[in-house]
């Protein structure tokens, strides 16, 4: 029996990544979520053409009107900075079958097929590059286009035919090939065999052998986890690992009848989510569905924008932090672990203000607000530590840039 060793992936560097932008836009991005004057309320809107039961024809036909000039790559990518996001993940191809990039083994492309006529995955990742932050590509690997899978199956996990199987590998062989560095392949959806599992696998380590890849590969050939749409695990795992979650929950293309929401209400759910992800060791990636015209919804854009606030206030506790070292969950919120500091996030202040932590060998030198420096009383006795973490700060009558501060405290 041969054995193959391993190859180290550079999975530390991915791992300290944290936070991403996911960005689900193609052909659906057009409908928005709404189909001969209706919302289709059933189902994610990037995959409406199974959901409103759109014909294939005539769904090929929006081809035809897809022309996102709106679209900016350089401002998306200066928008994940902003919050806070080190990589962006694109839909190069969704369940549609519609390429977001030339390819050359279907003209069923954004250049070959479309009035934009420009290869918009190019010129994204290579505004990633400029700005300094890494590029992904989510790749699916169903196709809906592909003849052979008609017809639209519900499930999404259909086998692969040996021909479409083939397809895939030289789609993947392109854009492995012509779109320089790729920091993680997103393969999802349908039902591989070992064999199929391992060509792609191996096709991508010969062709970029740090590119990280998804488990949604499947069958174990996986080099990070993909926890289920919008959820995570209880506790730190023993591979490097990631939480997708998009911002309305319910869908991840755009649709035109969700597009907005309690901005602080939202901006909270996303922040203790990153925090419940990043303390038990894994990346989040937060999607973005821009509109057919290619701009930016403006609900998503100030969600991103204020998480990215609150994160330059409190990036210590994200940047290169650990999971959190202890083994139960709190109910007040969760903890990161750097160098000999421990962060710890409160999402929820107990009544009594008091933060209690046991399990210390050393004596604790100092407690504070990470976001100010003010320092905080704390007890220790014995392997125990008692914070208290009344600020002095009424969560009420107070201006909303105080409440933001106080909401969501990180105490080092
Ligand atoms: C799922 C897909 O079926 C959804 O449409 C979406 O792309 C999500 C991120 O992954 O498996």
């Amino acid at each position: 029996k041969t054995v193959t060793t391993p190859k180290i992936k550079p999975s530390q560097e991915w791992i300290d990544q944290k936070f991403s932008m996911f960005i689900h836009f193609g052909l659906y991005s057009v409908y928005g979520g709404v189909y001969e004057g209706k919302s289709v309320e059933r189902g994610y809107s990037e995959q409406i053409q199974s959901f409103a039961g759109i014909f294939s024809d005539w769904y090929g036909e929006t081809a035809n009107e897809f022309n996102p000039l709106k679209w900016n790559p350089d401002s998306v990518v200066s928008l994940a900075k902003q919050a806070g996001m080190k990589s962006i993940i694109f839909t190069s191809k969704h369940h549609d079958g519609f390429c977001m990039y030339h390819s050359r083994y279907t003209e069923f492309n954004i250049v070959d097929a479309t009035p934009y006529s420009r290869d918009l995955m190019k010129e994204l990742a290579d505004a990633c590059r400029r700005g300094g932050i890494g590029f992904g590509v989510y790749y699916s690997l169903i196709d809906w286009h592909y003849p052979h899978a008609y017809p639209i199956s519900s499930h999404n996990a259909d086998p692969l035919t040996d021909e479409h199987y083939e397809f895939n590998m030289k789609q993947i062989e392109e854009i492995m090939t012509n779109y320089g560095d790729i920091s993680e392949i997103w393969f999802d959806m349908g039902s591989l065999t070992p064999e199929q599992s391992k060509g792609l696998y191996e096709l991508v380590n010969r062709l970029q052998p740090d590119c990280m890849i998804s488990g949604r590969l499947g069958n174990d050939y996986v080099d990070f986890a993909v926890m289920a749409d919008n959820e995570y695990p209880d506790y730190k795992m023993g591979i490097p690992w990631q939480t997708a979650a998009s911002i309305f929950n319910e869908t991840w293309g755009y649709r035109s009848w969700q597009v907005r929401g309690d901005l602080q209400e939202k901006r909270e759910e996303k922040i203790s989510s990153l925090m419940k992800v990043i303390s038990r060791g894994g990346n989040y990636l937060l999607n973005i569905g821009p509109r057919g015209d290619g701009s930016i919804v403006e609900f998503e854009r100030d969600v991103l924008l204020g998480v990215g606030n609150w994160i330059s206030k409190n990036s210590e506790a994200i940047y290169g932090s650990e999971a959190s070292p202890f083994h139960t969950p709190f109910e007040w919120g969760d903890i990161t672990y750097n160098n000999d500091k421990i962060y710890a996030f409160i999402s929820k202040m107990p009544a009594n203000s008091k933060i209690e932590l046991s399990g210390f060998k050393g004596k604790v030198k100092s407690a504070e607000l990470l976001s100010t420096g003010q320092p905080l009383f704390f007890s220790q006795k014995g392997d125990k530590l008692i914070i208290n973490a009344d600020m002095g700060i009424n969560n009420r009558g107070i201006d909303t840039e105080a409440v933001s501060e106080a909401e969501f405290p990180v105490i080092k």
